[in-house]
Order: C-alpha cells, then sequence, then structure tokens
C-alpha cells in the first residue's frame, strides 16, 4: 500500500483529508498534538485503514528533515496553517515570524523532506493547500495572504520543475471552509464548504490519469454569506 503524508492532520481541512485519502492510502498524519493525532489513526483503522501519527512541528526544521526525509511517500499534502488576521500595524515580528513559518517554511520542508525519494521512484504528488486569498487581498490579511501567494508562486514552480519526472503538482485554493480556522468565528457557518469538500478535491486530484495533471483548483461556497 503507498503512502499519503498529511500536514495538519489533526483537525480541520487535514484531518478530512487524511480520513478520505485512506480509502487508498496508508496515511502519516503529522502535527504537534500528539493526542489528538492517535484519535484521527484510530478513527482510521477502526474503518479498516492504516495510519500512523507523528507529532512534530512543521516550521522546526531539524525535526521534519529527522522524522520524515527517511519516509517513502507517494503523496503529501501540505495542509498546515494558520491565519493570524490583523491590521500590520499591531503584528508582532513573532506573529509575522510564525505566520511565514508555518504556511511557507514548513511547506518547504516538509516538501524537502520527500521529494527527493519521489524524483527517484519518478511517480508522486505533492499538493499544496493555498487559499483563495493568495489571489485577493483583505483587510488584516497582509501576512496572511502574502504567505498564501507564496504558497502558489511555489508549487507553479515545482510543478513546472518536476512534471517532466512524473512528480505532479497541485495548489488547491479554498474560500471560507467551516473550521477552527482563525479562532472559529461565532455565526451561522452552513453557508461555507466543509473540510469534506475540500478533502473531495485532493482526492480527485490524485485520483487523475497518468496523463493528466490538475495544477491549480480554486473552490468557493456556491452562495455568498448574508448576515
Ligand atoms: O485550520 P485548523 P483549517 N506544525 O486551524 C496544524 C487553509 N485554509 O483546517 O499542530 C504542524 O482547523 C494544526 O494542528 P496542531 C489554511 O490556511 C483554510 O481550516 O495539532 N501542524 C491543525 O491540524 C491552512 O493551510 C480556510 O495544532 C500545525 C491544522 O494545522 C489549511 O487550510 C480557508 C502547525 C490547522 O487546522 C488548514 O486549515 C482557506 C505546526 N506548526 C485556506 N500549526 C478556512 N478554514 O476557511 C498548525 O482559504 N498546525
Amino acid at each position: 500500500m503507498s503512502a499519503a503524508l498529511v500536514t495538519g492532520a489533526s483537525r480541520g481541512i487535514g484531518r478530512a483529508i487524511a480520513e478520505r485519502l485512506a480509502e487508498r492510502y496508508e496515511i502519516i498524519a503529522v502535527a504537534r498534538s500528539a493526542r489528538a493525532l492517535e484519535e484521527v489513526a484510530h478513527g482510521i483503522q477502526a474503518r479498516g485503514g492504516r495510519c500512523r501519527a507523528i507529532a512534530l512541528d512543521v516550521s522546526d526544521h531539524a525535526a521534519v528533515s529527522s522524522a520524515l526525509a527517511s519516509l517513502d511517500v507517494d503523496v503529501v499534502v501540505n495542509n498546515a496553517g494558520l491565519g493570524i488576521i490583523k491590521p500590520t500595524a499591531e503584528m508582532s515580528v513573532e506573529e509575522w515570524r510564525k505566520q511565514v513559518s508555518v504556511n511557507l517554511d514548513g511547506m518547504f520542508y516538509v516538501t524537502r523532506a520527500v521529494l527527493p525519494g519521489m524524483i527517484e521512484r519518478k511517480r508522486g504528488y505533492v499538493v499544496n493547500i493555498g487559499s483563495l486569498a493568495g489571489r485577493n487581498a483583505f483587510v488584516g490579511g497582509a501576512c496572511y495572504s502574502a504567505t498564501k501567494h507564496a504558497v502558489i508562486g511555489f508549487s507553479e514552480s515545482l510543478m513546472l520543475e518536476v512534471r517532466d519526472v512524473g512528480v505532479r503538482v497541485t495548489v488547491i485554493m479554498p474560500g471560507s471552509v467551516d473550521t477552527e480556522f482563525g479562532g472559529h468565528p461565532a455565526g451561522n457557518a452552513s453557508w461555507k464548504l466543509t473540510p469534506a469538500d475540500v478533502a473531495d478535491g485532493v482526492w480527485h486530484v490524485v485520483n487523475q490519469p497518468e496523463r493528466a495533471l490538475v495544477s491549480r483548483v480554486e473552490m468557493r461556497p456556491a452562495r455568498v454569506a448574508r448576515a
């Protein structure tokens, strides 16, 4: 059984992606919260799937390379991310660095750990969870939006770099998804995408015929939010 590594798999979109991909792959579930990851792994195993949990911080380069560099994975989903949405004049240097180090550096560290094996085997998928905020600007989003613009630039450059050796790269750009992201804002969330919707998008991408590469996916709620 080939393996799929999913970061940010302890909850939200990453958990839904891990659960969906478990229908075909052994899952390597990565996030910081060991206990939540164990729950995800037990749930997958209870449904007949295979899953192992690796608790680490994707922004810790040494931890990522020592835990992940020896793994043979066919699919990596870089989903771990955070959003600190606030005016730039009030953002601390620590908040800026944290967001950049998880959303951008972490994506590079994890990809760098598993990409050489994919290139050697001449097959693999790198699926990066970006955001429509990687195309659109919004008030309070200077840092978050900058990291997600960077995710698109990284993903599309990498896609051009490795597609000829059989490694496919996709950036998925969701709009609003009903998760705890950004503090789980109160109010009616029924108009939003669900984590399972995004997981279905990932499933579709990794199930393309070998000749086809879906390089970019924009997903948004079908209806706009109303007060
Ligand atoms: O967020 P949330 P989502 N190292 O907060 C993990 C993008 N997105 O599922 O470490 C390793 O429920 C954290 O686990 P833990 C968004 O930018 C979302 O909504 O245990 N893992 C948890 O599993 C992000 O890239 C929306 O705390 C780390 C997960 O990340 C992705 O979707 C819209 C970590 C976050 O779960 C998943 O977000 C959009 C670290 N240092 C894009 N830090 C949306 N929800 O509306 C965090 O366009 N994690």
